[in-house]
């Protein structure tokens, strides 16, 4: 499994802000950024002017599984790849093909920023824990080689289960057992939380926690600020 060195387990998760916005954070309290390339503003253009200020390891979380899309987010150098969606074993094989270098995988190398600036040696495939399908197979899942770990995306997870909401008890259940499975096999475990009834429920031990995002942190900001 791949390092990933972070001072805390708490991250915040970027949807729009951009690199000069990035630049000016405090960044006290923060181990890692996600960037949502999913549902966020963002293209893979943009990863390289936030990689150039970011000051803790910076995790996409891909668009989709297709892996050319991921061959040209793993390019820019992240730490690393949250990839949305995954339903089964069979999925999970063929993010390991499109992100690792043969013999492991099918990835291409070239004239990347990864190889002429710096990424790491083996950025980290963080398959997402957010369906029925994913939950039901997760030990298959967390047992395909090259995976280094699992990340809940709650939100979907409520949707997929039919269940009410991100603290309904299956989806803090499957949470809990993503954690076990993944601490069993020695992977890392995250989650996305952005709901502070959530934060309490949450493992204790998990490698990685989306705290909120950007936009919920400049709403506050405003808010507290100049709020009636
Ligand atoms: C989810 O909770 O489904 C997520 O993907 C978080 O962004
Ligand atoms: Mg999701």
């Amino acid at each position: 499994m791949a390092d990933l060195d972070l001072t805390t387990h708490r991250g915040l998760w970027l949807c729009v802000l951009g690199a000069d916005a990035l630049e000016l954070l405090p960044t006290d309290g923060i181990g890692w950024l996600g960037v949502d390339l999913q549902h966020g503003v963002y293209d893979v253009a943009h990863l390289p002017g936030l990689l150039r200020v970011a000051q803790v390891p910076v995790l996409a979380r891909a668009a989709s599984q297709d892996p050319g899309h991921l061959a040209r987010v793993l390019d820019t150098g992240v730490a690393g790849v949250i990839v949305p969606g995954v339903e089964s074993p069979a999925d999970v094989e063929s993010l390991v093909a499109a992100v690792r270098f043969p013999p492991e995988g099918r990835r291409s190398t070239g004239l990347t920023r990864a190889v002429l600036v710096g990424g790491p040696e083996r950025p980290l495939l963080l398959p997402m824990v957010e369906t029925r399908g994913a939950l039901e197979t997760v030990e298959e899942i967390a047992a395909v080689p090259g995976v280094d770990g699992l990340f809940v995306g709650p939100y979907d997870l409520s949707l997929s289960l039919g269940r009410p909401g991100v603290t309904d008890a299956d989806v803090v259940a499957g949470i809990a057992r993503v954690r076990e499975v993944t601490r069993e096999r020695g992977l890392l475990a995250g989650a996305f939380s952005a709901h502070r009834e959530l934060d309490p429920q949450l493992p204790a031990d998990l490698d990685l926690v989306a705290v909120d995002t950007d936009i919920t942190a400049l709403r506050q900001g405003v808010a507290g600020l100049l709020g009636g």
